[in-house]
């Protein structure tokens, strides 16, 4: 599958990088649950915070009867605030979460369903361009396509824009988009976001390694590796980073392969982007939609924005 292959080139090359989307296997996804109980990790709790105020009013904006979209959906907690929106104005409701956990996924439709007898539930198991490859509009419906939890902030601005492009090319206009995004701060709340003191993301940033041993027979000693977060206000992004403490060797069997680390030497292995206002306006209008509503948190830390077709 794509993981040896990402693994290999990821690790061959000069400035050693993985993927992000390869955290969440079992154990990663179980691991960022956890993160977003954590106090210092305040996205989630900003994003609920809106959505337990606002789903109705951004739901009624949209039209209706509706069907959702749903983008890295993970346990759906926040979406159910927009279910159960939606069902105060219709019987039935289509939902199509698309997410590469497939344990997330699997678990997250069988709590929907038993908790929303009105749900069909139709789950996408791949990535977000794969999975919107597999989606194509029902006519009659107004869509409702949501992008939660600053989940855009893990790509480059180029396939932010493409993403969203993507999306925006199975959608018709005046459908919408609800995009959750994160944004700029001091650097001392960013950093302890994205290194907690109790030490679940530098598990869940570790469990990639992990992820290579166990799948790809690696041999990495996690010991040896300390994980980094680091917000570059240059750029606008946390990097998260796995460094070696040692120079070393590292065989990973099922690849055939050999990787040398020099002492300090690091994996890049993910970028939160952080947007402010003019950057998620500039986003929009370049795939193809307008805003219709911005919506953010008491203390200013995590904006909503619904987007829609053009
Ligand atoms: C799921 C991509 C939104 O970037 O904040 C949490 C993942 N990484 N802690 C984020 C993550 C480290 C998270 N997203």
């Amino acid at each position: 599958m794509d993981f040896a292959r990402d693994v290999r080139s990821g690790l061959t090359a000069q400035n050693k990088a993985l993927p992000s989307k390869y955290f969440y296997d079992a154990v990663g996804s179980s691991l960022f649950e956890a993160i977003c109980n954590i106090p210092e990790y305040y996205l989630t709790r900003a994003e609920t915070e809106i959505l337990t105020a606002k789903s109705q009013e951004i739901v009624d904006a949209v039209g209706t009867p509706i069907e959702m979209i749903e983008l890295g959906s993970g346990s759906a907690i926040k979406t159910r605030f927009l279910i159960d929106a939606a069902f105060a104005r219709q019987q039935r409701l289509r939902y199509r979460p698309v997410d590469i956990s497939t344990a997330a996924l699997d678990s997250s439709t069988r709590a929907l369903q038993r908790e929303y007898p009105g749900i069909i539930v139709d789950g996408i198991n791949a990535d977000y361009l794969n999975g919107l490859a597999r989606i194509s509009r029902n006519g009659a419906r107004r869509t409702l396509s949501l992008f939660l939890g600053s989940n855009i902030g893990n790509f480059e601005p180029d396939e932010a824009q493409r993403t969203l492009g993507a999306l925006r090319s199975v959608l018709e206009p005046e459908d919408g988009l609800l995009l959750g995004a994160d944004l700029r701060k001091d650097r001392e709340t960013l950093e302890r976001a994205y290194d907690d003191p109790l030490g679940v993301t530098a598990a869940f940033n570790l469990n990639l390694l992990a992820r290579i041993n166990r799948e790809l027979g690696g041999r990495f000693d996690l010991a040896s590796f300390r994980h980094e977060a680091a917000w570059d206000e240059v750029i606008g992004r946390v990097e998260m980073r796995l460094v070696s403490r040692a120079k070393q060797d590292v065989r990973i069997d099922g690849l055939g392969l050999v990787v040398h680390f020099e002492a300090w030497e690091s994996i890049h292995t993910e970028s939160s982007y952080k947007y402010d206002d003019a950057s998620v306006r500039s986003l929009a209008e370049s795939a193809g939609f307008k805003v219709g509503g911005k919506w953010v948190d008491g203390a200013n830390r995590f904006a909503d924005y619904l987007l829609i077709a053009k």
